[in-house]
């Protein structure tokens, strides 16, 4: 079985060249896509579902919707935009509030129309219910080219303001004496707008809702780790969660690489199936910082010094710009310094399911929006504002 933009054959209507033609829609992967809200020459206003393979036109009225994808969306009914009788467009299924898309077809795709710029908000392929296996199974995968080159040239740009300016939350991790430069940030989408609209408007809730198996996903937070060319310092081997206020499975982790990324530049490597080892080590930060020092929490230990050893399977992938990979809250996971002459460049965002909880241990990281002055231990981490729902199956089956 298939999830995302799932087809829904419908009734079959014949493209109306004096209405629109259809776009080649070949590259963007199966399913159908979505227009926006458009205007034809005739007044009328219009939402166009099509399937690339065989192109199928479906016209929907948006008076009386009557032939929308199991996934489609309608977009902002009130809004409208004007495509002349002879263009063909590629458009997007996009959700309710979101800025709608309209751009021309293959030669000049990158050259988005005002209306929206070309940046999917949708998963490009589907996630396979095998994906969702290897994922419970491993606790680790990796989801091929999720994000578009446009989306990873806005958030090249975002990492290099966060670089210049990186405010309050920010770590320079990187050991004394290191040449390079180990950054990490946090709550980025709290104010900046290009890493909101990345957590809160791209593929990104989508997928953790899929691998999650959940009926609705909110944010719980977003993480830049940025290494620049010849950092020594490594990520040490750890687990996420006992970093954390929260408990639970249903937290995934999905880390987007917005540089292409090696094993020798830093690729993230995973233990497969320790997430279910039981285990919950102690939480270490690159500077050994105090406040997270549980010395109750057995050592993680070093995995580097035991990749030979039979009894783990070590996972690690090479990633182009707009790949994630996907993680569980308590797999090990550890990645060395950057031997690679690029910047690597990647953004962890967190997602929670329905099983996560607000746990407010000691020695765990703050949360920006101070969420212990309204949840108490055990409610869902679920906050306006704080970790606001950013994707739910009822409002994408509309
Ligand atoms: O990118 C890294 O170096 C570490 C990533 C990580 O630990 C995470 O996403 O949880």
């Amino acid at each position: 079985m298939l999830f995302g933009n799932q087809p829904d054959p419908g009734r079959e209507v014949a493209p109306r060249s004096e209405d629109f033609r259809i776009g080649d829609a070949r590259d963007k992967g199966s399913g159908y896509l979505l227009s926006p809200s458009c205007r034809s020459t005739r007044g009328r206003r219009l939402l166009l579902v099509f399937a690339s393979e065989p192109p199928v036109c479906f016209r929907i009225i948006l008076d009386s919707v009557r032939k929308l994808g199991a996934n489609a969306r309608v977009a902002s009914p009130g809004g409208s935009a004007s495509v002349r009788p002879s263009d063909s467009v590629v458009v997007e299924i996009v959700p309710v509030d979101a800025d709608a898309a309209i751009y021309p077809s293959k030669n000049n795709r990158k050259k988005a129309r005002p209306g929206g710029a070309a940046m999917n908000k949708h998963l490009l392929r589907p996630v396979t219910k095998e994906d969702v296996a290897r994922f419970r199974e491993d606790g680790a995968i990796c989801v091929r080219n999720v994000f578009d080159s446009e989306w990873c040239r806005r958030m090249n740009a975002a990492v290099e303001r966060l670089l210049l300016n990186p405010g309050k939350r920010s770590r320079e991790a990187g050991k004394a004496g290191d040449p390079g430069r180990f950054h990490m940030n946090v709550f980025m989408w709290r104010w900046d707008p290009d890493f909101r609209e990345f957590a809160l408007h791209s593929p990104l809730p989508e997928l953790g809702a899929i691998l999650l198996g959940a009926d609705r996903v909110s944010l719980f937070y977003d993480q830049a780790f940025i290494k620049e060319p010849g950092t020594r310092s490594a990520t040490d081997w750890h687990q996420d969660l006992p970093f954390w206020p929260a408990l639970g499975n249903d937290i995934v982790s999905l880390w987007v690489a917005l540089t292409p990324v090696t094993v020798e530049g830093s690729g993230v490597e995973y233990i497969a199936g320790s997430h279910k080892w039981g285990k919950f080590y102690r939480p270490v930060t690159p500077d050994k910082d105090a406040k997270f020092s549980n010395i109750e929490l057995e050592e993680c230990p070093d995995f580097s010094q035991l990749k030979s050893d039979p009894q783990y399977r070590f996972l690690s992938w090479e990633c182009d710009a707009g790949d994630v990979i996907c993680h569980h809250p308590l797999v090990i996971h550890g990645a060395s310094g950057n031997a690679s002459s690029n910047r690597r460049a990647a953004i962890s965002v967190r997602y929670a399911g329905s099983d996560a909880r607000w746990d407010p241990r000691p020695n765990v990281m703050k949360i920006e929006g101070e969420p212990e002055n309204t949840l108490r231990a055990g409610d869902p981490l679920v906050l306006d504002g704080v970790f606001p729902i950013t994707w739910e199956r009822a409002a994408a089956q509309v």
